[in-house]
């Protein structure tokens, strides 16, 4: 373990030049954990499961099949997975973000615990990741795929026997840097998905029946630029996209950095920079699926053939969400549905039975480290942020969250989208963003799922947003997230405008008042004034 952490320690070092000026005061001095401090306690008569994690990158919650978001957009595996298995239909992640949420699932915490909080921030030595504690209990563990944490190391990490990833976002197409198999450099040959799934495959069949195995499959797909594989190209050219009700530019009620986000990098007016259509670029992206699908109907295949299929714990889900033209946005970051949900499937008859059920409790990344340790007949350390899911999935009532914390830092590389933390309950939504002159959003979601018809834009709900953002700074005073992280410049700044492109927002019109004409005046409108502010 000590050369574990001095790995981390290399990491570390080794980001200097671009990234480097980090401090993890409160982590840098922790010991190293020993590998007896990573046994976890035994739960008594759980069978270990075998577990495959199938995680995708940007795949939002309604881009399948069965969900029928558009016309089109075929994923027959894991449609099949929702009618053998569960459905999380509120599944979501806390921070909508690459990194921060892969971070997130490895540890059971917040971003602002385990402080990977955006994609370019070091791992902070000593942090411990759950497939620690499942390789301590005598699992064999691989990992496979995209790792894209603490820098742009393909490095074999800690928690894995097996390993075969890239740097980075990793390349659809091969490319020089090529893969990372266990330490070795070794050419990437094909198709991304394809060759992942064939790493998958050939790990899973040299798996003898005489340890639990625990892999993670983590795909490059679906994230930009999407590239389908050869043979899906073009598969829905001549399909029509539905553009969302929220697309169009000037909604009311809107705060000004949304409106100006849409003429930016993330913006449907400036996409990239660029000028590309949101519909053709939604059909590119479930083109990508298809190849991530069929890789998993592959592995599924595999498993049946050794007898495995209804014994194992396949849980899919994806990394954060994609804006295809929501809110007149692209991408991910803001706490808007789109953004923050993810799709989660799991299946394990043995567990679950083998009828569809669908869960509605708001799950998240921060409960997959819980619940596969449960799986795994251990019992999660008690810092962990998440809870274990798995008497959701079996259809038992328990007590479970009411609400959900988002949180999203700032990055000076991507400056449209300022510090957002927002509380998620299973009606309302509060967003609440920092460091700007701007108003808040509090959403109704049950009578606008949309998130058209922001109830801070008007007086009325100042006393229901005071009492969310209560409740929101309660968790952050809880679990120790009362700072906001500071990056050192580094990097590509995405902050071009398209000079055509509308001009910036007005402030919102709540701001707007004429010059007191006393000082007393003045005084009673300040008050009246911070009385109605308190909620927005
Ligand atoms: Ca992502």
């Amino acid at each position: 373990m000590t050369k574990d952490v001095n790995r981390r320690g290399v990491l570390l070092a080794g980001s200097g030049g671009a990234f480097g000026l980090f401090s993890w005061a409160a982590l840098a001095g922790a010991a190293p954990r020993k590998r007896a401090d990573l046994r976890l306690e035994r739960v008594p008569g759980v069978r270990p499961r075998n577990i495959l994690v199938v995680l995708t990158d940007d795949h939002r919650y309604d881009a399948m099949g069965f969900m029928r978001a558009q016309s089109f957009g075929d994923t027959p595996t894991l449609d099949r997975l929702a009618r053998e298995g569960v459905h999380f239909r509120n599944a979501f992640v806390t921070t909508a973000l690459c990194s921060p949420s892969r971070a997130s699932i490895f540890t059971g915490l917040y971003a602002h615990q385990h402080k990977v909080v955006d994609n370019n921030h070091p791992i902070p030595p000593g942090l411990v990741f759950f497939p620690q504690h499942l390789q301590a209990a005598g699992y064999a563990t691989g990992f496979i795929g995209k790792w894209h944490m603490g820098d742009e190391g393909d490095q074999p990490q800690p928690g894995f026997d097996h390993w075969v990833s890239f740097k980075g976002q990793g390349t659809y197409l091969p490319s020089a840097d090529g893969l990372n198999v266990n330490g070795k450099r070794v050419p990437q040959k094909g198709y991304i998905t394809d060759e992942l799934t064939e790493y998958a495959l050939d790990w899973i069949d040299k798996r003898d029946r005489s340890k639990p195995w625990f892999l993670h499959l983590a795909h490059k797909a679906v994230h930009s630029e999407f590239i389908p594989a050869e043979r899906h190209k073009g598969r829905y050219d001549k399909e029509t996209y539905r553009t969302p009700p929220t697309m169009a530019a000037g909604a009311a009620g809107r705060p000004a950095w949304v409106e100006n986000q849409r003429n930016s990098w993330h913006g449907v007016g400036y996409p990239y920079h660029g000028t590309l259509d949101v519909g053709d670029y939604y059909k590119r992206y479930m083109e990508t699926l298809l190849a991530v699908d069929e890789g998993l109907a592959r592995i599924m295949d595999l498993l049946a053939q050794r007898g495995e299929l209804d014994e194992t714990l396949i849980l899919y889900m994806g990394d954060n969400g994609f804006m295809f033209g929501e809110h007149g946005l692209i991408d991910k970051r803001a706490a808007y549905e789109e953004s923050m949900r993810i799709p989660m499937l799991a299946r394990c008859p043995a567990l679950f039975g083998k009828q569809s059920r669908t869960v509605q409790e708001v799950v998240a990344n921060i409960d997959v480290a819980p619940t596969l340790l449960a799986a795994a007949g251990l019992a999660a350390p008690k810092d962990m942020a998440g809870s274990n899911a798995l008497p959701l999935a079996q259809g038992k009532s328990v007590p479970w969250r009411s609400e959900l914390l988002y949180e999203y830092y700032w990055e000076r590389n991507f400056p449209q989208t300022p510090t957002v933390h927002a509380l998620r309950e299973d009606r309302y939504k509060y967003m609440h963003f920092h460091g700007i002159w701007d108003i808040d959003e509090l959403y109704d979601l049950d009578a606008d799922p949309h998130e058209a018809n922001n109830l801070l834009a008007r007086p009325g709900h100042e006393a229901l947003a005071e009492t969310m953002s209560k409740k929101l700074f309660g968790i952050l005073e809880q679990t120790g997230g009362m700072a906001i992280p500071l990056s050192a410049d580094a990097g590509v700044r995405n902050e071009l405008r398209d000079p055509k492109g509308p001009a910036a927002a007005p402030f919102p019109p709540r701001f707007f008042r004429a010059p007191a004409e006393t000082l007393s005046d003045l005084v009673r409108k300040l008050r009246e004034g911070s009385a109605r502010n308190l909620g927005a």
